[in-house]
């Protein structure tokens, strides 16, 4: 390689300060291993995306082990447990009692981002907003590199490792030799129209509602901060969802027959997601490492995606100590298999979710009874429901 332009080092460099790329860059400073950080956003941008809002027990665990849970202990919302609701019937899924004992944390996904990024500019760690990485190379050599864009210049950067954290739309895993990794993919026909809303929600806990017109989730931010979203086509347009007909699908779909009823309020955010499966496997290439939505994609309804960020994270992060520290490497050779177990517990997980909870306009009537079959299942069965609050609190031993 021979670039005129700046050039850096470092032992680990990690494109993306999403959850994963942040994590890891502190995991690894607590240990004295130094990292640089690129991130082709803006800090506002990154601290202010409203994404996933549910934290599971493993991933609360590991963020305040690691020293950035503080704020989260003080305004996370732990909840202990769900409620499934359809023909105007709620049924609860008691998490808590039905786990030995887990529950989750209602968190928006921003403030664990900003809490990182707080932590990271503390101890002064290298953290480049709008700086884009734009091509890596020598993956499979000593001395891996990447280029990235920062004030209007290119840069180099060369390292020991690359943590690839850059999303599902990133540039790191498509360095990768399409011949040497296999893609497993599917696109669900459903998105989800979400809003955040200035309003007290209008549910202690979580709703998840399957009705005839679509599948609604009443989620929550804060006393005063709802979120909720509706199902959609996934060929939808943001723009045939005014904020009228979000809330009037909204009450239609969450209506209960004992007169519950949903508070609206102004609406601050409004966002389309589409439904989309994928793994690749596997999620190592030389001196490159996936994490994170760089590795896989779920559907969001069983709140998977940040967690398994995370879960990524907890491995390579003990993979690259073992390296400086020990000088073994098993731990790096082994990273994709340590991860992949829970990554298809979680897809199998949401795949069952989806199906169960989002009518399709292609359904014929054997498989709308099939799925009003496994809603009166879970209705009736505390085994059924056991299965449901081991997967959604997240299982501690994957
Ligand atoms: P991120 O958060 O996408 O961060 C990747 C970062 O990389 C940057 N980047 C680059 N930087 C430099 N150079 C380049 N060439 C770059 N290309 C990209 C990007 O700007 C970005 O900042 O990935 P990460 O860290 O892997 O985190 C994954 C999570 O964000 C994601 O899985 C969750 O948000 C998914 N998700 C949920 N997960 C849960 O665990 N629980 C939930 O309740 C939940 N709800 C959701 C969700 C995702 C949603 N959407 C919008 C897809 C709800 C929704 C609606
Ligand atoms: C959210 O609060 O944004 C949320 C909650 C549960 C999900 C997905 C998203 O399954």
């Amino acid at each position: 390689m021979a670039f005129a332009e700046p050039e850096g080092r470092t032992q680990v460099g990690i494109v993306g300060a999403g959850p994963a790329g942040l994590l890891l860059a502190h995991l690894l400073h607590q240990q004295g291993i130094d990292s640089v950080v690129l991130e082709r956003h803006s800090r506002g941008y990154v601290e202010e995306r409203v994404r996933a809002g549910v934290l599971e027990q493993n991933t609360v665990d590991l963020l305040i082990e690691a020293d950035v849970g503080e704020r989260m202990r003080q305004e996370g919302l732990v909840h202990h447990g769900i409620e499934i609701r359809f023909d105007g019937e709620g049924h609860r899924i008691a998490l808590t009692e039905l786990s030995g004992g887990r529950s989750i944390t209602v968190y928006g996904q921003q403030k664990v981002v900003r809490d990182l990024i707080d932590a990271r500019q503390g101890y002064g760690g290298p953290l480049h907003f709008e700086a884009e990485v734009t091509e890596l190379g020598d993956l499979d050599g000593e001395q891996p590199w990447l280029r990235y864009s920062l004030d209007g210049n290119m840069h180099t950067l060369r390292c020991d490792f690359i943590a690839g954290c850059d999303g599902f739309h990133g540039v790191s895993r498509p360095a990768i030799p399409a011949d040497r990794v296999q893609v497993f993919e599917r696109a669900y026909p459903h998105g989800w129209v979400g809003i955040l809303a200035e309003v007290a929600p209008s549910t202690e806990e979580l709703i998840y509602a399957y009705h005839d017109r679509g599948f609604a989730l009443h989620s929550l931010r804060s006393p005063t901060l709802s979120r909720l979203y509706v199902q959609c086509d996934a060929d939808d347009e943001l723009d045939n969802w005014p904020d009228e007909r979000v809330w009037e699908e909204l009450h239609a779909r969450l209506a209960r027959n004992d007169g519950w009823t949903l508070k609206e309020g102004p609406v601050v955010e409004k966002t389309l997601a589409r439904m989309h499966a994928f793994v690749i496997e596997p999620m190592q290439y030389g001196r490159l490492f996936l994490a994170g939505d760089a590795a896989h994609i779920v559907p969001p309804t069983g709140a998977k995606g940040l967690n398994l960020a995370v879960a990524d994270i907890r491995h390579l992060s003990r993979a690259l100590i073992a390296h400086y520290k020990q000088g073994r490497d098993g731990l790096l050779e082994g990273y994709s298999k340590a991860c992949l177990p829970r990554i298809w517990r979680a897809q199998q997980f949401t795949s069952w979710m989806t199906r169960m909870l989002h009518p399709d306009r292609s359904d014929d009537a054997f498989r709308k009874r099939l799925q009003r079959a496994e809603l009166e299942y879970l209705a009736r069965s505390e085994r059924a429901r056991m299965t449901l609050a081991e997967n959604y609190v997240g299982m501690p031993e994957l």
